[in-house]
């Protein structure tokens, strides 16, 4: 609905910001409260290809022809809109752009557009924003010639996490082998320093934690790849872009095509959740599908790697049912190893050999629910399926098929999900694999297979577009009660289709990425299987958790045997899984897991709601500060990891003022993993001597008036379990809600009241004057009702 129309320039905003358009094609936003901070002289432009060569219309360039202004529905409620429409250019081709304000979020959404005037013309880029001095300018406060921008990465295993103005961006020597495992093979990362080029969003910040940052994020990648590029220029300056790739799709004369929406937000220092408006504007867009909860499952891989038998499964089966009272997995799931061939996923290897269907039965029938692991995109050259159908392979222009990477010993092709046969023979195994074998959770791999440049049936759909089919007609088989995982996903153009997603690189039973038995070669690659990278991506990405899906920061490995992991190390992936709030999927052999790393792993269940989130994100390659803000019927209280991911020992402080809490006030603090109670007064509490590679986590609460929860063991949130917290003098009652059985103790602080009378099988400890430890069993859940008096 359109209210005015101005020819030229206007002004807009909200409590947070003031937007101004300008006569020559230029915008400059600018923050009203807090930090100062400015974005100025801003423009847009497209990029397409003609038959003559590449045409770059640039808002500068061409004259403003219309403005108008208007209210519309968004899924993010009602946006003020200005849409702006440019004078033809000489051939008359035309530039849009649009603005989205809302009353209530502090950031804008930005769109570009174009409509061509001829057939002949194929999309190359649509950029809503582009800033380059020495005219455009990004000016924050705090932002000097040293900065940092945090990168994310096109799929799972793709790189997130801070660089440095004086960095490059990770890259490989080894492309054909392990590029597509790494990167979107379209737009590779740039070699020089300084100079960055970021799949769905990127922050850009000063050095210090006092800067204010500049996040850009892409809040839908359904149709268009999203990148944000910056790169440094003279002085403190920097340039910056961001662009929707249009994969070179033709155009249509007379139709608008618009880029999906990018945000565009001003972060002050010290926030807590800096990509939580992002994280969240992008679930409302993309329509995520975040179910309630994720199943606890256990896996083959890690232990068991290609070499699974059906024996394996079923020992384990039998132990997971026997384990069932004190580590309750819901899911046991079959991993690569099953199959004949990467491609032939309906024939089996010589040890599955026709029981597939017989093992979710027997899964079933032991009470768990059957997963399976399939890499519906990708297929192996020495597979039945290359042979029969060498035209179902996705190729490049010259006509060679497409590589995936160096995958078991060769290079592996993709299939071209937009041929109909192809994805009538997707429809097949999944049909089969659910609906006839019976396995209702899918771990979805390789699925960036489906999204790389080539020469597809369907000329005119776009890479993400083309996942995105590949993904429809899964769940669409499927069902919607299959719980779908997707592994090596492209993450934006998932959104929507899978319940949970991989967020990082594969763990692996050793720290550094390890090839051929080294590790020192390897230590730079930032993607390969290693608890380093895994831990890495898993913090780097707690906002899209629950946002956008579950995040799965990959499988808990806590054996003793092959594996070269410190338990200190172990106890940092538990932490790290913890903290992320994400999946939990187990992944030893049970016979390998003594009964102390089963207490271990128990400790993270029930999965908890809560996402802890990384303090640094800015400030460390990998966060090393980490919070979760609990909220219980018994008070708030924070659980912190605090980390040293260093070579060598360490000492670190934790400060209360960092984590938002009052430095004056006294704080319980247990340390979960030492069971070490101690009290923070001052404000902050030193560790020296933090071995490489572990930390702390430590669960603060507030010391109160009335008896209150002072910490608890039973979990690794130590309190989210603790469910309703009753103080009626003199009685102190509170629920335990586990989920499973097991001992712990529950501190309670109380400085005018003393424990008079407890349960005959609760066991007192005296921590501190003030501080009571119960020791006690839950089976399940529990109620525990004491008597106090003053
Ligand atoms: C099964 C595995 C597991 C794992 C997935 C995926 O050769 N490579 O570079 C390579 C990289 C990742 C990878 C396998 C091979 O892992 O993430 O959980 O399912 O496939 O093959």
């Amino acid at each position: 609905m359109a209210q005015r129309v101005y020819s030229i320039l206007t002004v807009a905003r909200n409590a947070y910001l003031t937007f101004t358009l300008h006569r020559d094609g230029t915008w400059s936003l600018h923050t009203r409260a807090g930090p100062a901070a400015r974005i100025s002289r801003a423009w847009w432009s497209v990029h397409l290809r003609a038959r003559e060569g590449v045409k770059d219309i640039r808002s500068t360039h061409v004259g403003i022809a219309d403005v108008q202004e208007a209210t519309v529905e968004t899924p993010l409620g009602p946006a003020h809109t200005i849409t702006v429409e440019h004078r033809p250019d000489q051939d008359g081709c035309v530039l849009l752009w649009r603005a989205y304000f809302y009353d209530a979020y502090p950031y804008v959404l930005l769109a570009a557009g174009v409509r061509v005037s001829a057939e002949g013309y194929r999309l190359q880029r649509l950029s809503p924003v582009g800033i380059e001095p020495p005219r455009g300018h990004v000016l924050m406060e705090g932002f000097g010639p040293q900065w940092t921008f945090l990168v994310d990465g096109w799929h799972s295993w793709s790189f997130a996490g801070r660089r440095y103005e004086f960095q490059k961006q990770p890259g490989t020597r080894l492309l054909r082998f392990d590029g597509p495992m790494m990167f979107d093979m379209a737009h590779l990362p740039p070699r020089d320093r300084g100079h960055f080029l970021s799949h769905t969003m990127g922050m850009l910040a000063g050095k210090s934690a006092w800067s204010m940052a500049l996040l850009l994020g892409w809040v839908r990648q359904w149709n268009f790849v999203g990148l944000v590029e910056v790169k440094r220029a003279v002085g403190s300056d920097v340039s910056l872009w961001a662009w929707a790739d249009g994969d070179g799709i033709p155009l249509r004369p007379g139709q608008d095509v618009w880029s999906e929406p990018l945000l565009l937000q001003f972060i002050p220092p010290r926030e807590t959740d800096p990509l939580g408006d992002f994280a969240h504007a992008a679930g409302v867009m993309g329509r995520a599908r975040v179910p309630e909860r994720a199943p606890v499952g256990w896996c083959t891989w890690y232990d068991f790697y290609q070499k699974v038998t059906p024996d394996d499964v079923r020992r384990n089966l039998q132990m997971l049912r026997e384990a069932r009272d004190t580590l309750p997995v819901e899911v046991v799931q079959i991993d690569d190893g099953y199959q004949a061939a990467v491609g032939d996923w309906l024939e089996q290897s010589a040890a599955f050999q026709g029981q597939m269907e017989a093992l979710a039965h027997e899964i079933r029938e032991a009470g768990f629910r059957p997963g399976l692991w399939l890499a519906p995109f990708i297929v192996s050259p020495k597979s039945r399926l290359a042979r029969d159908h060498p035209d179902w392979l996705l190729r490049d222009e010259a006509g060679k098929p497409v590589n995936v990477g160096f995958l078991w010993n060769t290079f592996t092709r993709a299939l071209d999900i937009t041929h109909p046969e192809v994805q009538e023979y997707v429809r097949e195994v999944v049909n089969t694999v659910v609906h006839r074998w019976g396995y209702t959770y899918l771990k979805l791999d390789f699925l960036y297979a489906a999204a790389l440049p080539g020469v597809r049936y369907d000329a005119t759909v776009t890479r993400p577009q083309a996942l995105r089919q590949g993904l429809h007609l899964i769940r669409q088989t499927a069902g919607d009660d299959v719980f779908l995982l997707g592994c090596g996903c492209p993450l934006g153009p998932a959104v929507g289709i899978v319940d949970a997603m991989r967020v990082g690189p594969d763990i692996a039973p050793h720290w550094w990425p390890r090839v051929y038995g080294l590790s020192r070669p390897w230590r730079g690659k930032v993607t390969y299987p290693a608890a380093v990278n895994a831990i890495r991506n898993t913090l780097v990405r707690y906002a899209y958790h629950r946002r956008w899906w579950w995040n799965d920061p990959d499988c808990v490995i806590a054996r003793v045997k092959d594996i070269r992991l410190s338990a200190q190390e172990v106890q940092s992936w538990l932490t790290v899984v913890g903290l992320s709030g994400g999946m939990v999927v187990l992944s030893d052999d049970l016979a390998a897991l003594p009964e102390e790393r089963r207490q271990w792993v128990a400790a993270l269940l029930p999965v908890q709601p809560e996402v802890g989130r990384p303090l640094d994100l800015m400030e460390h390659t990998v966060p090393e500060t980490i919070a979760l803000y609990l909220k219980r019927p018994w008070g708030e209280g924070v659980t912190v990891g605090l980390f040293n991911w260093r070579d060598e020992p360490r000492t670190r402080a934790l400060q209360l003022g960092v984590l938002g809490l009052d430095w004056q006030r006294p704080y319980h603090a247990l340390d979960f993993w030492s069971g070490e109670y101690f009290r923070i007064t001052e404000g902050y509490r030193v560790f020296t001597n933090i071995p490489k590679h572990t930390g702390h986590l430590v669960g603060i609460k507030p010391v109160l008036d009335v008896p209150h929860l002072a910490g608890s063991t039973f979990h690794i949130t130590q309190g989210g379990e603790i469910r309703e917290w009753v103080w009626e003098p003199p009685e102190l009652r509170f629920r335990v809600v586990l989920g499973r059985r097991a001992t712990g103790t529950v501190l309670i602080g109380s400085a005018h009241h003393r424990l008079v009378q407890v349960p005959s099988d609760v066991e007192v400890i005296s921590l501190a004057d003030d501080v009571v430890g119960l020791y006690f069993a839950v089976n399940g859940e529990r109620e525990i009702r004491v008597l106090m008096e003053a």
